[in-house]
């Protein structure tokens, strides 16, 4: 469903199984080099949800190669080539962004019963290339918002898990965020003991 120009969600794009593997993938990456770690604002605040990432590390606010003197881990290939998948599915194959995708990170974070994510834009990348997110466990109250300010209008959308959102177009500079997780929600068969996962691909346009 195209919820605003250039915002589509897929509900339950990634099957069960898919969604297995995706979490043990999680799971190897936050056992490090550089370990899942609530990041810290250059304001002194720590954001709620624990972050790891892959291709290029993090740090609010920007990509860098190396944190706390530990490089991230490689982005696989078939990570960049599900975001490339991601992106065919939401915007058709043909599409230019489809065809230009190539992400070269992901920002892995995990939300507890209490995380929360404020109304904030993405905007550390040097790239207009769409941002895909992929869902695991608990749902969440997604807070899609507008361009211009972190106040409304906004329309809540739920997120389960398995489920698909890519924001390209206009949609990528939208203020959003995440004012609760459901906890309990999600599915027993995934194997996550509670808690929300949500990996987002990205293309930074950084070279060095
Ligand atoms: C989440 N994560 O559900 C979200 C999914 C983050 C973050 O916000 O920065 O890690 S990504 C949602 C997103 C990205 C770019 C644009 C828009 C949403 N949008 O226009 O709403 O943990
Ligand atoms: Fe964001």
């Amino acid at each position: 469903a195209e919820i605003a120009p250039g915002a589509v969600h897929v509900p339950g794009w990634l099957s069960l199984q898919q969604q297995r593997e995706l979490l043990e993938r999680c799971r190897e990456w936050a056992r490090g080099p550089v370990p899942l770690r609530h990041a810290v604002l250059p304001g002194g605040g720590r954001m709620s949800v624990r972050s790891v990432t892959l291709g290029w590390d993090w740090e609010p606010y920007r990509y860098v190669r190396t944190g706390e003197g530990k490089r991230a881990l490689d982005m696989p290939p078939w990570l960049t080539g599900m975001g490339r998948r991601a992106v065919a599915e939401a915007y058709g194959p043909d599409s230019p962004d489809a065809r230009a995708y190539r992400p070269d990170t992901a920002l892995v974070n995990f939300y507890d019963a209490t995380a929360r994510m404020g109304m904030h834009q993405d905007r550390d990348e040097f790239s207009a290339a769409p941002i895909v997110s992929l869902s695991l466990g608990d749902a969440c109250v997604f807070r899609f918002g507008n361009t211009e300010t972190r106040s409304a209008p906004y329309r809540d959308v739920e997120l389960r898990s398995g489920d698909l959102f890519v924001f390209g177009g206009p949609s990528r500079w939208a203020f959003h965020g995440v004012p609760r997780i459901r906890p309990g929600t999600g599915d027993p068969e995934l194997g996550m003991k509670g808690g929300r996962l949500n990996i987002t691909l990205r293309m930074t346009g950084r070279t060095a």
